[in-house]
């Protein structure tokens, strides 16, 4: 929360914002304001993850935009070239800034774009949390096993627009009606309750713990202090040659 308010405290030092989150300790790697970017990132980080030897796996997030992208075709070559330990996981919502994936993507079925690599891939209903955990795990062990990376498409949807000056005239306020009564927190509460793991009580305190911690997070940014001007060129990548670095 901190670092959205762009304050000091915040895990990039108020310097990175919402497209820069970064939590080095938390082996936390994006947010990247550039749509695709953090692709050729994650598979770095699991080329790097891969030649130490640990038993590590990247998961890498990316969004139904970056499917065009030729750091996605060019990443996804060299990890199966050399079994890398990522999964790949597009968080396919249909739609990018103001485009469905039906007006960009020749390919519509997401998962299929694996193929062209070989590398294993699964279409997932990303409204069903436990469906998501099972084929995580899958990948995941895959990956530990040796077996190199996974693309999974996760099914998913966005019910609010881009940013608010989006008029979302891409699509009808059916559409998104129809999903919200599919929403994963609903389902998974309706499974919850359905099954006796917990009560409507025992949900209603988890509830009201996750607002006292989101309201305790936002007067920690709040109280926060904005980072000092003499941080300005500190951790950020310049050529300190540059001309307008003057001491
Ligand atoms: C290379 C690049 N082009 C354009 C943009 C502007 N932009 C920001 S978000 C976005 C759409 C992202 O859509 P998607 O990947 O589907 O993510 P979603 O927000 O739906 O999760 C675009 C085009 C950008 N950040 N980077
Ligand atoms: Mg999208």
């Amino acid at each position: 929360m901190a670092e959205l308010y762009g304050k000091a405290t915040g895990c990039a030092k108020g310097k990175g914002g919402s497209m820069h989150f970064f939590g080095k300790n938390e082996n936390f790697f994006g947010g990247h304001g550039i749509v695709g970017a953090q692709i050729g990132t994650g598979t770095g980080l699991a080329f790097a993850e891969n030649y130490k030897e640990t038993d590590n796996v990247v998961l890498c997030f990316f969004g139904d935009d970056a499917l065009p992208a030729g750091i996605l075709h060019e990443s996804f070559n060299l990890a199966m070239l050399w079994n890398l330990p990522v999964i790949y996981i597009c968080e396919n919502n249909h739609y990018a800034m103001g485009t469905s994936v039906q007006r960009t993507s020749n390919v519509r079925e997401i998962h299929q774009l694996g193929e062209g690599y070989s590398m294993p891939s699964e279409k997932v209903d990303g409204m069903h949390p436990e469906t998501v955990h099972d084929a995580i795990a899958r990948a995941v062990k895959r990956a530990r096993e040796k077996g190199g990376p996974t693309l999974l498409e996760i099914n998913t949807y966005r019910y609010k627009g881009h940013s608010i000056s989006d008029p979302q005239k891409y699509r009808t306020k059916d559409e998104v009606a129809e999903y919200r009564l599919k929403d994963p927190i609903i389902q998974i509460k309706t499974h919850i309750q359905d099954d006796s793991i917990a009560s409507a009580d025992e949900l209603k305190a988890i509830d009201t713990r996750v607002d006292e911690v989101v309201v305790a997070s936002v007067v920690f940014a709040e109280e926060s202090p904005f980072p000092d001007d003499s941080e300005v060129l500190k951790d950020v990548y310049i050529d300190q040659n540059y001309p307008f670095i003057v001491d």
